[in-house]
């Protein structure tokens, strides 16, 4: 016996790729609903070898329903999830809605899925933002060996992050470099894209930092340990899909270079490819419909007492968002929800 799931704006980016997982994960799906806002009803979506029609969020009766995978934004999230929990189908958010919300668990399952069984508040539970998932899949094992106090990270955002408008973008003003009568102006994004590099993610915070920055280090402390001090920068690259972080890590304990390579190799979610040669490690067109997180530059920081640097990469419409959420429903199922 399986579930009854519905996938909230699942013409997007996300909602596509959360329908790509739930089949190839074998998700035990009994019926499922894919749902969209009026302006993108009838569009036609797959799910495996099937062609579903999207119907209309707006009308949609969630009663009967498990779970609902929402990948919309913060707004509509704010109209819809209440209705679907109330109903009693358990949301996995993918918005930035409830992450702060004490009520409301914020789960990387390799990392706090004990956090799931709090669930039951408001029926709800929140996906992290993408670059925080991606490290905390790699920081959680560390710190449980040699306690992390402090985080320096730098991002490499890529422009699938900022949806598909993100993606046409870099596309067509990659294309109009070559043709400067075709011009192409930032509209999605601040400034230039195509070749270039912008260190602005979302919106700026009173202190200085971008909101992109501010939740790194909130869902970090809110998934691991709220004693981790962070400090992000986080800067969008003219990569199609894929996040990449520079990440450097002041432990309270020694821990070397090779032990924390070897605790990676163990780490679920983690795939470890280190080698010190030319190609030696991973660069996020590599990582594009993989699962796992991927680490490589593994190296001691000689400058402080305790420090590590690695790099991490992973697909951010994957483990950065419809992984998670699909791992969050199977976790959900496994320990609330069993049916059978
Ligand atoms: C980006 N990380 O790359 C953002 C996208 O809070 O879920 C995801 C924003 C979020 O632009």
């Amino acid at each position: 016996m399986g579930y009854r799931i519905a996938v909230v704006g699942a013409t997007g980016n996300v909602g596509r790729e959360m329908l790509n997982i739930l089949h190839e994960r074998a998700f035990p799906v009994d019926d499922i609903a894919v749902l969209a806002s009026r302006k993108s009803l009838g569009t036609e979506v797959s799910f495996g070898d099937k062609t579903l029609k999207t119907k209309d969020l707006d009308t949609f009766d969630f009663s009967g329903w498990d779970m609902a995978l929402f990948a919309v934004g913060s707004d509509a999230t704010k109209k819809y999830a209440p209705v679907a929990a109330k109903a009693g189908c358990v949301v996995i958010d993918n918005s930035s809605l409830y992450r702060y919300d004490a009520d409301v668990p914020l789960i990387v399952p390799e990392v706090n899925a004990d956090a799931v069984h709090g669930y039951s508040k408001k029926n709800i539970i929140a996906n992290p933002n993408c670059s925080t998932a991606q490290m905390v899949v790699a920081l959680k094992p560390l710190h449980d060996r040699a306690k992390i106090k402090r985080v320096v990270v730098s991002t490499y955002q890529s422009v699938s992050g900022a949806g598909k408008g993100g993606i046409d973008e870099l596309w067509d003003q990659t294309k109009s470099i070559y043709n400067p009568t075709d011009d192409k102006p930032a509209k999605q994004f601040t400034k230039q894209i195509a070749f270039n590099v912008i260190p602005h993610i979302d919106v700026f915070m009173d202190d200085g930092s971008t909101k992109e920055e501010w939740k790194m280090v909130a869902e970090t402390k809110k998934i691991i340990d709220t004693a981790i001090k962070v400090t992000a920068t986080c800067v969008r690259v003219p990569v199609f899909v894929g996040h990449s972080e520079a990440i450097n890590i002041e432990f309270e304990d020694f821990i070397d270079e090779d032990e924390v390579r070897d605790i990676l190799r163990e780490a679920p979610g983690v795939m470890v490819i280190d080698k010190r040669e030319d190609g030696g490690y991973v660069t996020p067109v590599e990582c594009v419909g993989d699962f796992a997180t991927f680490i490589s530059r593994i190296r001691q920081d000689s400058t402080i007492d305790n420090g590590i640097n690695l790099w991490c990469v992973s697909d951010n419409l994957r483990k950065g968002a419809a992984l998670n959420a699909v791992q969050i429903a199977e976790l959900l199922g496994r320990e609330c929800l069993k049916k059978g």
